[in-house]
């Protein structure tokens, strides 16, 4: 019924907001789902011909398309039929996976690729309803389920679904994704990245089946005030979902609590415990969390913990916590591509444990559910980023909306993991008004959807009153953050890496201060004395002097150095040392550690001692 409700209001407005985005399914971990992982059949569509008529109109807004259209997955009706595509005798491409590490044709591709999946579905129960849900696909997605068009979905790197309960077929389904990686100016991020435009459904495709009013979202969260009181709501949807029983039980604490949904199918709850046993990096304790209705129950794994600052320390459950951490991208570089599986997030953090770490900085977009929801068993800290990224249109309206809508599909994923302590509204942006005002704005977005966890954004250092000995954040931001990040690079992009020791630091804001970035690179196997770019001894020397550097700055509760591997990035082109890669990775793209992580593996171990 709402497929075509929306089709109907998009025919009304003349289908150019057909950018409806449905509320999102949380919890996808833990419900019923069946797959549609594996291979997909694919068209490489550079002028979009598919989508356009030869007087570029888009045929999904047409009344009646031609036959050529590819969301109608069209055959020839007989011998003498003119069709110029057909699905079914294309090639093969792997979901989830980029385009870019699979077909090497399409390395550098930026553009529109068809996707299409035919399969067979039988709902279990009549009254059930049915969604199609993407982890992730990059950027600009349009769907199509049995030739409707479903809607439109911005931002390469959170979830989304769309309703397909009235369309979906007992055979013979067919799934049709146009997806389109170009970069935009009014993008976010914009045109201008350090990594490698991965384009395609680079993450799971499911269809998820809930029965006809479902648990659509919940936010179950200890208190920042009280450590006694677990708080939060639940969202029910669905046609009858007012008055509701709905039953929160937690059996380890004891916890069987119900309550009645209100007018909007809603319930806010608080229930006090004494006996919580609170997650922690050496305690990453997680609750079975079982949220039941007279139609489903739906469960999750959940810990409980505070986060919170008190002048220049961060307070995990009331204690001083210090954050050896490191900076990742979501690319497996053995394999190639970005990453997206158990196995790829698996990989990551343990190097990152490897090297020390109590803490990642999942840089510079939101990361696979994957990431988080190991990093909430292993007992790693987590910050997540969206991708507002050095300088994109702070006074366009569309930039901002796009921006705030990604970071609210990242919280309304990832609000449930005690890992996750910080989201980041961005990195390296320009000191001016205009982002003043975007950044603000984007803040308090984040603060009233998830008043649980600290915000912050890398920022860059300055001179301090004009002697550029003395470095300072000079940045309206830092004001509004409650924890102040910057990346600084003294010893790769400013001078040499003895430079660190003619530097002092004067940060005047009383808060917790995070070194979001530092680093050189370093070819690995490429040796020499320490003054010679891109050897190992160049890049290990840096991490040393660095090290001693920013354990001089008092108010330093951590840093995340960049980065733990090397990753694919088209600005980077020297040959024989860069090839298309970021060097800067402790650990190379064939998975070999370089000199430098010794260094900081050993500062972090030394620091466990102190502690
Ligand atoms: C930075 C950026 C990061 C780059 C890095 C570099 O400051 O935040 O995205 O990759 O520097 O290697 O230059």
């Amino acid at each position: 019924m709402k497929i075509y409700l929306i089709l109907f209001l998009a025919l009304l407005t003349g289908f150019s907001s057909l950018i409806a985005q449905e509320d999102l399914l949380v919890n996808v971990y833990n419900r019923n789902t069946t797959s549609l992982n594996g291979e997909w059949k694919y068209i490489i569509d550079p002028y979009e011909n598919g989508y356009y008529n030869y007087r570029y109109k888009p045929f999904d807004q047409q009344e009646f398309p031609w036959a050529s259209a590819f969301f109608l997955n069209s055959k020839p009706k007989d011998s003498s039929d003119l069709l110029e595509y057909d699905f079914d005798k294309m090639d093969n491409i792997d979901v989830p996976g980029d385009w870019n590490s699979q077909k090497p044709e399409l390395l550098y591709y930026e553009g529109t690729v068809w996707y299409k999946k035919s399969f067979d579905y039988s709902i279990s129960k009549e009254s059930n309803r049915v969604f199609v849900y993407f982890e992730a696909s990059n950027y600009k997605t349009e769907v199509y389920f049995n030739g409707k068009k479903l809607g439109t979905h911005i931002g390469g790197f959170t979830p989304f679904n769309f309703e397909i309960t009235d369309l979906v077929k007992g055979q013979d389904n067919f799934l049709i994704v146009k997806v389109d990686n170009k970069r935009l100016k009014e993008g976010v991020p914009t045109l201008n990245t350090d990594w490698w435009n991965y384009g395609g459904l680079t993450r799971d495709v499911k269809v998820i089946e809930t029965p006809e009013n479902f648990i659509q979202d919940y936010f179950v969260q200890l208190d920042p005030d009280n450590n006694k009181l677990i708080k939060g709501n639940i969202s029910l949807k669905g046609d009858n979902v007012k008055q509701k029983k709905v039953q929160l039980s937690i059996p380890a604490l004891k916890i069987e609590e119900q309550f009645l949904t209100d007018q909007n199918g809603t319930v806010d709850f608080e229930i006090v415990s004494n006996k919580i046993d609170y997650w922690s990096m050496e305690n990453p304790v997680l609750y079975e969390v079982k949220i039941q209705t007279e139609e489903e129950e739906l469960n999750d794994q959940i810990g409980f913990r505070s986060i919170k600052t008190k002048g220049a320390q961060i307070l995990l459950n009331d204690q001083p916590v210090y954050l050896k951490g490191i900076s990742i991208h979501e690319e497996n570089p053995i394999r190639g591509g970005r990453a997206h599986s158990l196995e790829d997030a698996e990989q990551l953090l343990d190097w990152a444990q490897d090297l020390g770490c109590n803490y990642v900085r999942l840089a510079h977009y939101p990361h696979n559910e994957h990431m988080v929801r190991l990093a909430d068993k292993k007992g790693i800290l987590v910050w997540e980023e969206n991708p507002v990224y050095w300088t994109i249109e702070w006074e366009n309206e569309e930039t901002y909306r796009n921006a705030e809508t990604q970071l609210s599909e990242l919280i309304e994923r990832d609000k449930n993991r005690a890992a996750v302590i910080i989201w980041s509204m961005a990195n390296e942006t320009p000191n001016v008004e205009a982002r003043n005002v975007f950044l603000n704005k984007l803040a308090s977005f984040s603060r009233a959807k998830d008043n649980t966890r600290l915000i912050s954004a890398a920022l860059e250092q300055k001179d301090y009153n004009g002697n550029p000995l003395v470095r300072t954040i000079n940045d309206p931001f830092a004001e509004v953050v409650d924890v102040l990040s910057f990346n600084q690079y003294i010893g790769w992009y400013d001078g040499l890496p003895e430079k660190c020791g003619t530097i002092t630091w004067e940060i005047e804001q009383d808060k917790p201060v995070l070194i979001s970035e530092f680093g050189a690179g370093a070819k690995e196997g490429f040796h020499g004395d320490k003054n010679t770019r891109w050897t190992e001894e160049f890049q290990e020397d840096l991490y040393i002097q660095t090290l001693s550097m920013i354990n001089k700055i008092e108010q330093v509760q951590g840093f995340s150095p960049w980065i733990l591997v090397d990753f694919r990035s088209p600005r980077r082109v020297l040959p024989e040392i860069q090839d298309g890669w970021n060097r800067k990775g402790l650990i190379s793209e064939s998975g070999n550690k370089k000199k430098a992580f010794f260094i900081l593996q050993n500062f972090y171990n030394n620091l466990n001692k102190k502690r």
